[in-house]
């Protein structure tokens, strides 16, 4: 998108005036971002503008419903405590004709304010800040432990179903859309092999393992870390906040974060899972969750980093075989080197499992001591 057009879009929005610089943000997958400044000064007001996909969402208008009641929820919890929600808790700002959403032919768009003198780190620098991280999605989850699931709309039905991810790859497979099967045949062996895994928490979800209104997208650079304080501040990225399992939620912020390399490495060699990060994710998130998690899951939390794991992989591999039209890719292969870093990722995971439970049984048997 041109200058113009974004000056355009923004002027539907209610920022108080018009933006004297645009930068395009590029951490995301999925959605189009800009930063919008609406003064050289550095106390300047500034807001993100945000296109959103609309082949990923198909309900713009009922995910930003989602967004305005989770995030007022939120607030209202902070207010509830005393404390001040401004950077917090992400706030949209109202379109001309006073939702949250304005949409023409270029697409779906929203916008909310900036946030200011923070960090939304792509990789983690030390075990401090990924704790950190962890209270901040573990507080997240805490703070929604009383949302109403059932006003809740599915923005992508099915988003963290590992089995029906499965039944879409096998699709893929057979489909070969893009002509790309032949040239995989051993990573494609790789998810035949975990169909097991697939199904080990989707399976228990409202059973042994409670339905919770849950992130589902817990990258490390979705929770912003104050320059300040060090403390984690707000989460954002809430497009896919939807009933699901927090061991989605954990399983995904460590697979990103307590991974040696970055999420397309393509030298293998460099992939492993950083146990030091493990833990330290691990104590932060069970922590803030303040007794919110069952024993049940706080056993199950290991497995729930293997299965995002899995079932990312193996999304990635999907949509290299469907010719690459799901996630923004940088170069033709882009994709399968993505799935074949995860894959190896979960290699390493599944040689670390028996590590994992012991530490988590550890975490229990203290609790409990305690
Ligand atoms: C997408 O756009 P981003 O980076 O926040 C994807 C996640 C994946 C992630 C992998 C809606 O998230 O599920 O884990 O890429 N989001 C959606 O990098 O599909
Ligand atoms: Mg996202």
């Amino acid at each position: 998108m041109n200058h113009t057009d974004i000056l355009s879009i923004a002027a539907h929005f209610d920022l108080g005036g018009t933006p004297v610089r645009i930068k395009e943000l590029t951490a995301g997958n999925i959605n189009m971002t800009y930063r919008l400044d609406m003064g050289e000064d550095k106390s300047a007001p500034r807001y993100v503008l945000q296109r959103i996909n609309t082949e990923a969402f198909q309900n713009p208008a009922a995910l930003m419903e989602n967004i305005g009641r989770v995030t007022e929820h939120i607030r209202r919890g902070y207010e509830a405590e005393g404390i001040d929600a401004t950077r917090r808790v992400l706030s949209f700002v109202k379109t001309d004709n006073g939702t949250l959403l304005y949409t023409d032919e270029s697409g779906a768009w929203r916008a909310y304010r900036y946030v200011d003198n923070v960090t939304a780190y792509d990789a983690i620098e030390s075990p401090a800040i990924f704790r950190e991280a962890g209270r901040g999605f573990g507080d997240f989850q805490a703070r929604l432990s009383d949302f109403p699931a059932e006003l809740l709309y599915e923005t992508i039905p099915g988003f963290h179903n590992t089995p029906r991810r499965y039944e879409a790859f096998r699709a893929a497979v057979n489909t070969d859309a893009a002509g790309r099967t032949a040239g995989v045949a051993e990573d494609i062996a790789f998810f035949h092999e975990r169909v097991s895994l697939m199904g080990s928490v989707v399976t228990r979800l409202g059973r042994d393992l409670p339905l919770r209104v849950t992130h589902n997208d817990t990258k490390l650079n979705n929770v912003l870390i104050d320059n300040e304080t060090g403390r984690a501040l707000c989460v954002i990225d809430l497009d896919t906040v939807m009933p699901g399992s927090p061991l989605y939620d954990y399983g995904d912020a460590v697979r990103y974060g307590a991974c040696t390399a970055a999420e397309d490495e393509p030298d293998l060699t460099k992939i492993d899972l950083n146990m030091e990060l493990f833990r330290a994710f691990t104590d932060g998130f069970v922590g803030a969750t303040a007794g919110g998690l069952t024993p049940t899951e706080i056993r199950a939390l290991p497995t729930g980093i293997a299965v995002i794991t899995c079932e990312l992989a193996m999304r990635f591999l999907t949509d290299y075989l469907n010719g690459d039209i799901y996630f923004k890719t940088n170069y033709p292969t882009h994709n399968l080197v993505r799935a074949r870093a995860q894959m190896q990722l979960l290699r390493k995971i599944e040689e670390r499992m028996d590590e994992m439970n012991t530490y988590v049984e550890g975490l229990l048997r203290s609790s409990v001591g305690s």
